[in-house]
């Protein structure tokens, strides 16, 4: 039988011993000047730990809406882009192998916002850390469908990060390949 504490335990354990191999500090974009976050990377044995948190999400009054955001790791190595099309250079999602969306490498779930905040741990076997480096995290205005194509109806680019390699001895950014 699976050990599920086993599991739980190790990728713990490897959380709190290990640093993380890259991280990418993401930022909103215009009318999201608040919003912020650090998104950590670990490689580990079973795959990648993604673990997150983010500040100044947009917060809606309404009741059972926005307050889930599409996240998702992206081809472009840019968080560039223009007034009409924010990040554009951030691309789609990072699929190596030409899947649909939500089985693409960069598919993760999305944020779920406490009041702005959202905090949260993945582990995703779909990619490695070297891989990612110098591409893009986006946050999305909306919740991800999961299965319109190619991204999940999750509406504009509200937010990206670039990914860099972390240097394991003073845990300074250095520029991604
Ligand atoms: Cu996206």
């Amino acid at each position: 039988m699976f050990d599920a504490q086993g599991l739980f335990t190790e990728l713990y354990d490897w959380i709190l011993q290990t640093n993380p191999q890259a991280m990418a500090n993401v930022k909103g974009g215009a009318g999201n000047e608040e919003l912020n976050g650090v998104i950590y990377f670990f490689q580990t044995e079973m795959g990648v730990v993604v673990m997150y948190s983010v500040g100044g999400l947009p917060v809606n009054t309404q009741s059972c809406t926005g307050s889930v955001f599409a996240m998702h790791i992206h081809e472009g190595g840019s968080c560039a882009g223009t007034a009409d099309d924010p990040f554009s250079e951030t691309g789609g999602h990072y699929n190596p192998y030409g899947c649909p969306h939500p089985y693409q490498a960069g598919d993760l779930p999305p944020l779920f916002s406490n009041g702005g905040y959202a905090f949260g741990a993945v582990l995703s076997s779909r990619f490695g850390v070297e891989e990612i480096l110098g591409r893009t995290v986006v946050v999305h205005a909306d919740v991800d469908d999961f299965h319109t194509q190619p991204a999940g109806n999750s509406g504009k680019k509200i937010a990206c990060g670039v990914i860099y390699a972390l240097d394991s001895a003073d845990k300074t950014c250095v520029e991604a390949k």
